[in-house]
């Protein structure tokens, strides 16, 4: 995707809803010619603002010849989700109907949309931040009722309306800053020390405001990967069934059964973890289980948390060296052998009986949420959090420098650093790779 072929002043047309047969799918236009285009395809008058009409679709320049019965459903600028004119028509849900409309609008006038278009085309007019058009990508892709909620927020603006906030506080520090620097001759100074100090500091409350929280709030967004590893015949296929409550992967009293890492995804309070079972890790002269084992070591280095599980009846405890940022719950399997066993410190589980599995689905949900209670304005991914990080960092060291007397054009450095970090969370300051990143994620009629 290039985001200079998205040229702004054509009409673009694609498929809203996702591609395959239903009750209705929904084609969209949006730009200057939408209407002037949808007329040349339906002979009754387009509704007004605001209203919907039946109408039939019929083949470019030939009328008689109909492709289906649609609503159409008008949207005049700037009140319409991209701020420019939009038409949606609904179709029967058919993917042939489709792509024979879109072919006609297309030899009308319309150009195909790309991924993300009429999304970037709201950001381009104004409607949304960046900050906003992430929140409809994660409001798609929530995978529970808590998380969607929470992009919801962040969609009419939780995250925006705050970041404004602290936009509007630095702007104001600053300008203390940039006058005094104006009039540096005359010794001019417009506020007192106590009164940047306040400043700043209030700046500083807000960025932890944004930042508090966001291990939940990315757990919620984007789930948790978790694998089981461990020495063959410990009882990880049990307990990947046991979790996922199916009796998805083969179990056998034979080391060495699972090879194929097996993944399934399931939900602790409205938190996605997805579990991998992963084969059984042991120096093999089998060449298939040693591509098993292979697999299972590269698997788990991608894994948040690992699920490092050990057994009464297997001697030899597995010890799994990951990454550093990489989280280790230690199991005991199979207590039911031996309830007396000596843990250690460890969690003793049964996949037998399912005895401690509802402590195990607790430290895996602790895991995902971190000590940090998640707020509706919390930033929800990587982007936002490593900008709001750095931002943080210089407006600290602008409060270090306002301490310390430094001079005036230092702190206006600091503050200018701030400031940036938040225009690019919110897409004030563009820059092309990032919109690129962005809107590149979205399906085609978003
Ligand atoms: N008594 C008891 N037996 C268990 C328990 N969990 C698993 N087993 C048995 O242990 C054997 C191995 O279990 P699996 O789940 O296949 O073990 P695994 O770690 O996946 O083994 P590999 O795939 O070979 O690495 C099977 O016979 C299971 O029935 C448990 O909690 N208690
Ligand atoms: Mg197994």
């Amino acid at each position: 995707m290039n985001i200079e072929g998205y040229r702004e002043g054509d009409t673009i047309a694609g498929e809203a809803t996702p591609p395959g047969r239903g009750g209705i799918s929904v084609i969209r236009l949006s730009g200057e010619k939408t209407h002037d285009i949808v007329s040349r395809l339906i002979e009754q008058d387009i509704p007004k603002a605001g209203e919907f009409k039946v109408g039939y679709f019929h083949h470019h320049g030939r009328p008689t010849e109909i492709i289906d019965q649609v609503i159409i459903s008008c949207y005049k600028a700037p009140y319409s989700y991209t701020g420019e004119d939009v038409i949606e028509l609904s179709l029967h849900g058919n993917p042939v109907l489709v792509s024979a409309m879109l072919a006609e609008l297309y030899s009308a006038g319309a150009r195909a949309s790309q991924p993300g278009e009429f999304t970037f085309r709201a950001f381009i007019n104004g409607r949304i931040d960046l900050t906003q058009a992430e929140a409809v990508s994660e409001l798609i892709t929530s995978t529970s009722i808590e998380s969607a909620d929470f992009a919801f927020q962040r969609l009419i603006g939780s995250i925006k309306d705050n970041a404004d906030i602290i936009s509007n506080q630095i702007l104001k520090l600053l300008s203390v800053y940039e006058i005094e620097l104006d009039f540096v001759e005359e010794d001019v100074s417009v506020a007192s020390k106590e009164e940047n100090k306040f400043a700043i500091e209030d700046i500083l409350i807000g960025f932890n405001g944004l930042l508090t929280g966001y291990k939940q709030s990315h757990s919620m967004q984007s789930g948790v990967q978790v694998a089981l590893v461990g020495h063959p015949n410990v009882g990880k296929s049990s307990l990947f069934n046991r979790l996922i409550n199916q009796q998805k992967a083969i179990t056998h009293h034979q080391p060495g059964t699972t090879r194929d890492a097996l993944d399934s995804a399931f939900m602790i309070n409205g938190i996605e973890f997805t579990l991998y079972d992963t084969a059984g890790i042991r120096e093999s002269g089998e060449e298939v289980e040693n591509v098993g084992v292979e697999r299972a070591l590269k698997i788990s280095a991608r894994c948040e948390l690992i699920i490092e599980v050990s057994s009464v009846d297997i001697g030899s405890e597995y010890r799994y060296i990951g990454k550093s940022e990489q989280k280790v719950i230690k199991v005991i399997n199979k207590i039911d052998f031996a309830n007396d066993y000596n843990l250690g410190g460890k969690l003793g589980v049964s996949a037998q009986d399912g005895t401690g599995m509802g402590a195990l689905c607790d430290a895996m949900y602790k895991f995902a949420i971190g000590s940090e209670a998640v707020s509706r304005k919390t930033v929800s991914n990587e982007r936002q959090y490593h900008l709001m990080k750095k931002a943080q960092q210089f407006a600290t060291n602008a409060k270090e420098c306002i301490d310390n007397d430094s001079p005036q054009e230092i702190v206006a450095e600091e503050l200018r650093a701030t400031l940036s970090c938040v225009d690019e969370m919110t897409g004030k300051g563009r820059l092309d790779t990032i919109l690129e990143n962005i809107f590149s994620k979205f399906c085609i009629g978003k």
